[in-house]
């Protein structure tokens, strides 16, 4: 690859980066990042738009790193990702791993929270 078809390519990668962000992201969460869960056996995402619930989900893990055995599914009119965990949670710290596939563009996005069971 010459040096100029190189610079190119980190273009078109710097601009796939930069727009990314402006798709699928959750607006709300419930527990909130940080927050205390009222229901142990289902969390539940709300995204700024519509996605694809065949091709997000979530990971829970535990203090450990462990990951909770748990399944999802969009909901709210696919602009939300209930997540149910196969047991409910026991008291502790979790940390929550979500990704999202835009039903607009098929854009992926990722992030993470955790929150406390008490
Ligand atoms: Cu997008």
């Amino acid at each position: 690859m010459t040096t100029p078809s190189r610079l190119a390519l980190a273009a078109a990668l710097t601009a796939v980066a930069s727009t990314a962000f402006a798709h699928a992201k959750p607006i709300k969460s419930d527990p909130a990042a940080g927050g205390e869960p009222k229901d142990k056996s289902n969390l539940e995402l709300t995204f700024n738009e519509e996605i694809s619930g065949k091709l997000s989900g979530a990971e829970v893990k535990d203090a450990a790193g462990a990951k909770v055995a748990s399944s999802s599914m969009a909901d709210q009119g696919n602009k939300g990702l209930m997540v149910m965990l196969k047991a409910p949670l026991k008291a502790g710290d979790y940390k929550v791993d979500w990704h999202a596939v835009s039903s607009d563009d098929g854009h992926k996005t990722t992030g993470s929270y955790s929150f406390t069971v008490k």
